[in-house]
């Protein structure tokens, strides 16, 4: 193709100006074209024609040959990007953090919890090999209420030994779940009781303590949340979340599933939603909700000394935050880790990233 003729092209292609894609996508190449470097110029409608910018191609910083095939690539990469947000929320097999019902018996609530080894997926037709709770990752979500009297009944379907620890809750030392520390390993094939009264309210966790960075990202963990007696106001919400942050060896997942088949938070206007984000991983996360703030409320169960507002929170491993949204912003909002090779690569977004949307 001569220069001649690519230069034709290239302004057939800015006159093209039927919809907003093709006039970001214009502004952009005109801006290259004139050499400008960046579309985002305060003298953009100062500008003159676009074909005699055009003729001032060839002695610009980017031809007009670069240009289209700037722009060609751009349309390449724009379009897995675009796929990705389209299959946004994606169908996935099994679902996490499922809210298991205890069976009653005497006054305890009493929780069986059976670890095993499993197929998970993760992201559509993304199959990893999975140690769970019952089948899912995160494991069933165990609620239950400050002075409740509760058993945990471990049965241990894996390869290995294992141990539950209730991250958070102030125990009787012998219930820690710590082997050779308060017990012994719970070995394969064979069944551990722990019983306890909840001593402390809030968002708290239950996971492996033995081999933990293996078992622990493989996906034995859960949500412990203990209700507590005396409610504040932000034990009231509209809609409670909990967001489980994992990073090993299923890669960057929230609830055990990474982007596009994360489940988006759903809120209607005016509605207060909880998030309780816990970090199960090994990295900090920076969470961050674009359009609205978070107020923070609790860190790890305990209120905060006075709530504090910020739109980006630190996770780091082992922590939980509680934060409320006033969900007062129309919309479908990103909400994503701020570690961006967590959440984005050149083939679009992926790993930690979700949506709140917030319905008018
Ligand atoms: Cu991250």
């Amino acid at each position: 193709m001569s220069d001649k003729s690519m230069l034709d092209r290239t302004t057939a292609l800015l006159e093209k100006t039927t919809d907003r894609r093709h006039f970001l996508r214009n502004s952009a190449l005109t801006a290259l074209v004139a050499g400008v470097g960046t579309a985002c110029n305060s003298a953009a409608d100062a500008r003159p024609p676009v074909v005699a910018q055009a003729g001032a191609a060839t002695s610009g910083a980017m031809g007009a040959h670069d240009a289209v095939k700037a722009v060609s690539a751009a349309d390449a990469m724009d379009a897995m990007h675009e796929k990705g947000i389209k299959a946004f929320p994606a169908k996935t097999a099994g679902k996490g953090n499922q809210v298991l019902a205890p069976r009653i018996e005497k006054g305890i609530k009493i929780f069986e919890l059976t670890a095993s080894k499993i197929q998970w997926e993760t992201e559509p037709g993304h199959m990893v090999e999975a140690w769970a709770y019952n089948e899912q990752v995160p494991g069933p979500q165990i609620r239950v209420r400050e002075g409740d009297r509760v058993r945990l009944v471990l049965h241990n379907n894996l390869p290995e030994s294992t141990a539950i620890h209730c991250h958070g809750l102030e125990l009787p030392n012998d219930q820690d779940g710590v082997p050779f520390i308060t017990q012994q390993p719970v070995k394969p094939g064979e069944s551990y009781t722990y019983e306890f009264t909840v001593p402390n309210a809030g968002s708290h966790m239950y996971h492996s303590h033995h081999n933990s960075a293996k078992q622990v990202g493989l996906g034995l963990l859960g949500a412990l949340i203990v209700e507590p007696k005396v409610k504040a106001a932000y034990d009231r919400p509209d809609v409670d979340q909990v967001l489980i942050l994992n990073d090993g060896a299923h890669g960057y997942t929230f609830n055990g599933k990474s982007f596009p088949a994360t489940e988006p938070i759903v809120a209607k206007l005016g509605q207060k939603l909880r998030i309780r984000f816990m970090n199960e991983g090994m990295m900090i996360h920076p969470m961050h909700l674009h359009g609205m703030h978070m107020t923070v409320v609790t860190k790890d169960g305990w209120p905060v000394p006075a709530p504090w507002r910020c739109d980006t929170l630190n996770i780091a491993p082992g922590e939980r935050w509680d934060v409320i949204v006033n969900c007062n912003n129309p919309g479908t909002w990103a909400f994503h880790c701020h570690i961006l090779p967590h959440a984005e690569s050149e083939h679009g977004m992926f790993g930690m990233v979700t949506a709140l949307v917030v319905q008018a």
